[in-house]
């Protein structure tokens, strides 16, 4: 990370990554998206599954589907995205494990979704910002501002937790972060953040991609279909041992000169 970037993300808890995804990729992506999404949770290509459709979770709730980096070549491109990578191995510390791939549609109808955070775990160390637990939204259409991702800049330090605050709330408490297709935002999951209720007559679509900086966490890697992943995902996949550099992540660095 550039010291722009790390001064950035430790003052917000978040970083902006502009216009890094090719278009053919969001358009395939979208597709996708409505494909699957339309489909009964039974027809969708396995290891998919949404864990949005199970339990007593709302009939209206921003649903998901998980695990889509195992059913097409675009998603295994965006889990592999170097300028995503860049900034995750950053902050993972060289040690990397990818332990999500959600696709994400809302509509107007879709539930907010209140301020929430995980993990006390952002930190700083030689000078350079870390975190344990890290998302990297990947938004497949444009957000145009007072809808969608919203947040407590600085609250992913913890030192104090917050009152009650609405995610309609406005600056400088609450900060609202509009995108492009294409747009990436990273943040860590002790940050405080949610989501504003969808406002355009288009769905909102958004690629979740979860990772830890050490173990695993949830339901990857899922061994009966490691044949459908690229070796570099497959050991992604596996779990993240602090001090270690997994081969992609060697692979990475060294093709960005870093
Ligand atoms: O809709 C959003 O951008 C917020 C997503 C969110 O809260 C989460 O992934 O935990």
């Amino acid at each position: 990370m550039t010291e722009y970037e790390k001064w950035f993300f430790d003052h917000h808890g978040f970083i902006i990554l502009r216009d890094i995804v090719p278009p053919e990729d969001l358009c395939r992506m979208i597709e996708l998206c409505n494909l699957w999404h339309e489909s009964p949770t039974e027809d969708l290509p396995a290891p998919l599954t949404s864990t949005s459709r199970s339990g007593n979770r709302s009939t209206t709730i921003a649903h998901w589907i998980n695990h889509v980096h195992y059913a097409d070549e675009t998603f295994q491109r965006l889990v592999l995205n170097p300028h995503i990578m860049r900034v995750i191995i950053a902050l993972t510390r060289g040690a990397t494990c990818l332990v999500d791939s959600a696709l994400t549609r809302n509509f107007k109808e879709s539930d907010d979704i209140e301020f929430h955070a995980a993990g006390k775990d952002y930190g700083i160390e030689n000078g350079a910002p870390h975190a344990g637990f890290i998302n990297a939204g990947i938004s497949l259409v444009d957000v145009p501002d007072g809808t969608g991702f919203v947040c407590l800049p600085g609250s992913h330090k913890r030192n104090f937790e917050p009152p009650k605050i609405s995610i309609y709330d406005g600056s400088p408490t609450v900060v609202n972060v509009p995108a492009r297709a294409g747009d990436c935002v990273i943040f860590t999951e002790a940050l405080y953040h949610g989501g504003r209720r969808w406002t355009e007559s288009y769905p909102r679509i958004t690629v979740f991609n979860r990772y830890v900086d050490h173990g695993k966490h949830g339901t990857l890697p899922i061994e009966s279909h490691q044949a459908m992943l690229p070796e570099e995902i497959r050991e992604l996949e596996q779990p993240a041992v602090p001090g270690q550099q997994k081969q992609v992540v060697k692979r990475i660095l060294h093709e960005m000169e870093i």
